[in-house]
């Protein structure tokens, strides 16, 4: 079996995506997801320019092999634009390999190891009423976990605010240009407790509760932030600080029992390598998409299983509905599952892609079509062209930048 084709589709039906079609010599496809939000072409180019003619020709059901070749074989490796694209091709060559087996591509990976995936939803609130009833919906959903992010008084704009051009849903990718919002820790600390206290007091403790953070703190904020949530027993709280800093977990970590989750932005396992051995965190949230796929999430994943770290895997928008059915073939799978995020896609994302997988009881299923289960319909793909998008930038009231 051969390679014949490898094609790069750039659509926007609802937002931006990039996904990767490999095509072979027997008439299987396989797809793949390579959207890196607010840099989506330079992905689409290093597929197109670099990857694409060192795939055609090869051998598909080489996976291994083709990931090293993709990763040790390039002098400049490592970062989100290469490891996404080798994501792709990685997710690709699963899907081909499970058509070829005629199974779901969980079933190659050691088979089920548990019912369902359990996800969270993302509510929100510009009210902590607003915010309560957005709580409320989702548990009658059947959601088991729920993050709870509100807009702080006294800042013009929060992160995981819905009511942007998107509407209610959540979408921080808006306008051609990054939108510059203000940020100062004060206040947000301040209110956290508060929230937490009041979503506690309305719904009680018989689901999980989450909080972004999204890299703003620094490390003894942090602590104190966690600390200060021990009462409402979160499930974790996602990055806290500027992620690439490994070493400031240990700080929190000495201060708290809050749980830590980080790892969206990191594409590799020389990013975590720290976090995880020296167990300093509890959740590792690296993607299918922007951690070279399932090949290298898995190793980090078992990496993480031998020092007790759970999977919390990133799960937003962005990330593309073959991404999402690709998390949950190793969400299924793996042993040291923790949870899977989920934010759901902005429509009309279903003209474009075809997905089986399922949501009961606040646990997903990737279903059990061979490969990874979705398709793209590239006629409507191409009825929703590519438009530039930034995701906001942070700055201090005094002007300097902040982490977003
Ligand atoms: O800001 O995916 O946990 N989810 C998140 C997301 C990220 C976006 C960035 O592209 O932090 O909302
Ligand atoms: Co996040």
């Amino acid at each position: 079996m051969r390679i014949t084709d490898v094609k790069v589709i750039v659509t926007a039906p609802g937002r931006n995506y990039v996904t990767l079609k490999i095509s072979t010599d027997e008439g299987v496809v396989g797809w793949g997801d390579a959207t890196l939000n607010g840099r989506e072409l330079s992905v689409a180019s290093y597929l197109t320019e670099h990857v694409a003619p060192l795939l055609v020709g090869r051998d598909p059901q080489r996976i291994e092999d083709i990931w090293q070749y993709l990763y040790r074989g390039a002098y400049w490796r490592r970062g989100p634009v290469t490891m996404t694209a080798i994501a792709a091709v990685d997710v690709a060559l699963w899907d081909i390999k499970g058509k070829i087996a005629g199974l779901p591509v969980y079933q190659l990976l050691g088979g089920a190891s548990r019912d369902g995936v359990m996800v969270y939803g993302h509510a929100n609130g510009e009210t902590v009423d607003d915010l309560l009833a957005d709580v409320g919906r989702f548990l009658d959903l059947g959601y088991r976990a729920v993050r709870v992010q509100a807009a702080v008084p006294g800042l013009e704009k929060t992160y995981g605010m819905g009511g942007n051009s998107h509407g209610r849903t959540y979408e921080p990718a808006d306008g051609d240009l990054p939108a510059e919002h203000a940020w100062e820790t004060g206040p947000y600390l301040d209110f956290l407790p508060g929230l937490m206290a009041a979503v506690r007091e309305r719904y009680g403790y018989g689901f999980h509760l989450l909080h972004d953070v999204h890299h703003r703190l620094t490390p003894i904020e942090a602590a104190r932030l966690g600390k200060s949530l021990e009462p409402y027993r979160m499930f974790w709280i996602e990055d806290a600080t500027p992620a690439e800093d490994q070493q400031a977990f240990r700080l929190i970590r000495q201060h708290t029992t809050t749980p830590l989750a980080v790892g969206e932005v990191f594409n590799s396992i020389w990013d975590c390598q720290q976090l995880i051995s020296e167990r300093l965190i509890d959740y590792i949230r690296t993607s299918v998409s922007h951690a070279g796929g399932i090949t290298h999430l898995r190793r980090i994943f078992d990496h993480a299983h031998l020092h007790g770290v759970r999977t919390g895997s990133h799960g937003a928008g962005d990330l593309s509905p073959v991404s999402f059915a690709a998390a949950l073939h190793v969400d299924l799978a793996v042993p040291n599952f923790g949870i899977q995020e989920y934010m759901g896609h902005l429509d009309p994302w279903q003209e474009v892609f075809k997905v089986g997988y399922t949501f009961e009881n606040g646990l997903f299923h990737p279903g059990d079509a061979p490969g990874i289960g979705v398709d793209v319909d590239e006629e409507a793909a191409a009825r929703y062209p590519y438009q530039r998008r930034y995701l906001p930038v942070n700055r201090l009231r005094d002007g300097s930048m902040h982490d977003w």
